[in-house]
């Protein structure tokens, strides 16, 4: 196959690509077509690496209202409504919702997901679907899978041991929630903890860190610390981090010599966010997001997720990655043009990293996972709410949309 044409993220110049075996053969100007070959003009559009979806829970997917609404909108109700709808689990019931989230993100471009299960569930049935729905969809839409433990690794009844089990069953990553934990000694315990397991099996670490707003809430410095100790910082990611939006200067300033050493990852998801945090505030309402522009600002890695699809934490979304830049940009004030132009980098690149992906990107050699987008570049694909046209892995069409044809008449 030769695309014709392609500008390859914002250049300003296009070229030619041609996708061979399921990968990149040759990416260069002018490649003249092979007899037979099937040839598609690119138009002068933007092709992208992937997008990839760093943080969204598939086990709760399109639950929203089944069996309460969270009318409060706070985390705490979101976590109560999951609760009562866990006792309904059962296995095809988490396969099937999980498989449609996925085919809806599938549609807007997202071939890469990280989901964090809750394993707080003496019989690990979400655990077991997820498990299950990542063998089916391998190859399609690549799932990572997080061992999330909602309702507490130290203040739930053998927490510890539901742990290390999802992690035998299978899971890629270690979870933890600090914030939850019923004690600041359970939430540093819950850290150490995780941080151990994960070195013993040899697992990735994403934490669900202080997501609260509440200053005082701290596990980031210890999840950054022992990561540092450990050498295992790239390996490990922090959640959502929201205490930060909270913390003062000072402590803060502090706490960016760590994270910079710890080498850590932190994936904000600032449309579910700017929803659920600042619910026990007055006015002046904060807005409970991390701070996305100075940890960037600082060399440190960021990703965006979405967090939720039509679930009790929130009653909104279809799976596309641009409303979660949309949100970011304006909630995190990174409204400068190139922060725009080169925002996508927060939905492909950076969360390639955190999800420790090899071989991602358009680059001769890798394989021909890529999307097209109905713009030139990204500042006019966010803006205009350009479709996603065009999803290939390994070369392979695995989503297409045609773009709504918008007449004025006047
Ligand atoms: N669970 C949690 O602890 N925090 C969240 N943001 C979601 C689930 C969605
Ligand atoms: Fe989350």
């Amino acid at each position: 196959m030769l695309i014709k044409n392609i500008r390859i993220e914002n250049s300003s110049e296009t070229t030619d690509i041609r996708v061979q075996d399921g990968k990149f053969e040759r990416i260069a100007k002018d490649i003249a077509p092979l007899p037979g070959e099937e040839v598609i003009e690119g138009k002068g559009r933007m092709a992208l690496p992937p997008f990839i979806e760093s943080h969204v829970h598939l086990d709760s997917a399109l639950t929203a209202g089944d069996p309460c609404w969270n009318l409060s909108g706070t985390l705490f109700e979101g976590i109560e409504c999951w609760s009562k709808r866990k006792d309904k689990l059962s296995k095809e019931d988490v396969k099937e919702r999980a498989r449609m989230a996925v085919r809806k993100q599938a549609a807007n471009g997202i071939q890469f997901v990280r989901t964090h299960v809750d394993v707080t569930d003496p019989t690990l049935i979400a655990m077991e679907g997820l498990l299950e729905l990542r063998e089916e969809l391998k190859g399609i839409v690549d799932i990572q899978i997080v061992a999330f433990p909602q309702e507490g690794i130290q203040s739930y009844p053998n927490g510890e041991k539901l742990m290390e089990n999802a992690v035998k069953m299978g899971a890629d990553c270690v979870g933890a929630i600090p914030h939850f934990e019923f004690t600041r000694e359970y939430s540093v315990e819950s850290l150490n903890f995780a941080m151990k397991l994960a070195e013993k099996y040899g697992k990735l670490v994403d934490v669900h860190c202080d997501e609260i707003d509440d200053e005082a809430s701290r596990g980031l410095e210890t999840l950054a610390c022992r990561a540092y100790e450990a050498g295992m910082g790239e390996m490990v990611t922090a959640s959502h981090t929201t205490a930060m939006h909270s913390y003062n200067n000072a402590y803060v300033t502090k706490l960016f010599r760590l994270l910079k050493m710890s080498k850590i990852n932190f994936v904000s998801n600032p449309l579910v966010n700017t929803h659920l945090q600042g619910r026990m505030d007055t006015y002046p309402k904060r807005r409970g997001v991390t701070r996305v522009k100075e940890l960037l600002a600082a060399g440190i890695n960021v990703s965006f997720g979405h967090d939720d699809i039509f679930d009790p934490w929130y009653p909104l979304g279809d799976g596309n990655m641009r409303d979660v830049v949309h949100m970011g940009l304006h909630v995190c004030q990174m409204m400068g043009y190139e922060e725009i132009l080169n925002s996508y980098k927060l939905v492909t690149h950076n969360a390639a990293r955190t999800l420790h992906l090899s071989n991602y990107g358009i680059e001769e050699g890798n394989p021909a996972d890529f999307i097209i987008l109905d713009a030139e570049n990204f500042y006019d694909a966010l803006n205009e709410k350009s479709a996603v046209l065009y999803s290939y892995r390994g070369g392979k069409l695995i989503a297409s949309t045609a773009p709504a044809a918008k007449t004025v008449h006047f």
